[in-house]
């Protein structure tokens, strides 16, 4: 079984998780990212939108992270992730499904921050340009764009923080009277949305909980416990990029919290 991911993505991270909870070997494909090697045209014909991650087993190629965490989780008996009532298995099936909105949210707000700090660092306008019109999709190119040049004052952040909100929210709900997110079990639902919730953590976003959703930071530290966690995400970000996102994202935290306080 081969995956194609990169290291600091958000959506490789769930499927890592997923991978080191079923103890399922794997052989790494990784791609860099900055150098646009998902773009490569091979690539491309495995995974046609130039995204990872893409599993790969067999005669058989997997896109989309929860689709592939889900396929994983069915593999094996070993530590099941997904609950057997209905009504359990629909609740983890809407937060694998809302995990693409988030995602995307997640993806507009480093952008606006994280990338876009790099992309004015490192990159001229116009090489920032010609990168973000390799991408297939004339959405993502709109939104890329808009992000490079409006930073946080995009309306594609207020849309990421009102998708965000409601996550929170709904968490919330669960998080009252438990401590995973279906059938008081650690799951598939919680890794839909971990990596997610710890990236804004790592951008120094946390006071998007801290105050209005105390349960989501309690939550956060038990998946950070365990051992998955270490090996899928904590191990693979070097402390020098720890530190240079949580610096950007406080730097813009000023900004985001005014418009939170709005939506
Ligand atoms: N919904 C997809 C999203 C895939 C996606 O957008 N992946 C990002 C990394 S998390 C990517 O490859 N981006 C390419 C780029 O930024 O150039 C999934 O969850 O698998």
């Amino acid at each position: 079984m081969k995956l194609f991911h990169n290291n600091n993505s958000v959506c490789s991270q769930k499927v890592r998780v997923t991978l080191a909870e079923k103890q399922i070997p794997w052989d790494s494909e990784h791609l860099d990212l900055s150098k646009n090697e998902q773009s490569d045209p091979q690539y491309m014909k495995l995974n046609p939108e130039g995204v990872v991650p893409t599993l790969v087993d067999g005669d058989m190629v997997l896109r989309e992270s929860s689709v592939i965490a889900e396929y994983l989780d069915q593999l094996s008996d070993h530590n099941p992730l997904a609950p057997t009532d209905p009504r359990d298995l629909a609740a983890m099936h809407l937060w694998l499904t809302r995990a693409i909105e988030i995602h995307a949210a997640i993806n507009s707000l480093t952008f606006a921050t994280l990338m876009r700090q790099n992309q004015l660092r490192d990159s001229t306008p116009e090489q920032v340009k010609a990168r973000i019109a390799t991408f297939p999709n004339p959405q993502i190119r709109s939104k890329r764009l808009d992000l490079y040049r409006n930073g946080v004052n995009s309306p594609y952040v207020a849309g990421a923080l009102f998708t965000l909100k409601r996550m929170f929210e709904d968490m919330s709900v669960v998080l009252e009277s438990a401590d995973w997110l279906t059938a008081g079990q650690y799951g598939l639902s919680d890794i839909a949305v971990i990596a997610y919730v710890d990236r804004l953590d790592r951008l120094g976003m946390s006071g998007l909980w801290t105050e209005d959703f105390p349960k989501i930071d309690p939550w956060l530290r038990a998946n950070q416990a365990r051992p998955s966690y270490k090996t899928a995400i904590d191990d693979l970000i070097p402390p020098a990029a720890a530190e240079a996102s949580r610096k950007v994202g406080a730097e813009a935290w000023p900004q985001i919290k005014t418009i939170w306080a709005d939506i």
